[in-house]
């Protein structure tokens, strides 16, 4: 909870005082956690392209827009191999690994 004083000033110099409280119901204070600390799946390698691979899942315990996960591939290494759906979290091959 948070307190604080404000006060009026009249154009006459009259001036009035007091206090406001303010209880936040959620603050943006949780990161996401993933539920595992790493994923690995086998890949065949005539796999066709916008196979879903994998899915990976996130949780925030905050509330609302502060609790929202959205997903994305960090880093150069699979960018172009691979992509994630933002809202699910389903890995895909975006290349075909051998021809
Ligand atoms: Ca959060």
């Amino acid at each position: 909870m948070l307190c604080f004083q404000v006060t009026a000033h009249s154009t006459t110099g009259a001036t009035a005082t007091t206090s406001v409280k303010i209880s936040v119901l959620d603050a943006n204070d949780n990161a996401p956690s993933f539920e595992k600390g790493r994923y690995e799946v086998s890949v065949h390698e005539s796999t066709p392209t916008s196979t879903p691979l994998i899915s990976v899942r996130a949780t925030d315990a905050d509330d609302g827009d502060n609790g929202r996960v959205a997903y994305s591939i960090a880093g150069d290494g699979g960018k172009g191999a691979f992509s994630i759906d933002a809202s699910t979290g389903i890995v895909s091959l975006q290349v075909r690994i051998c021809n």
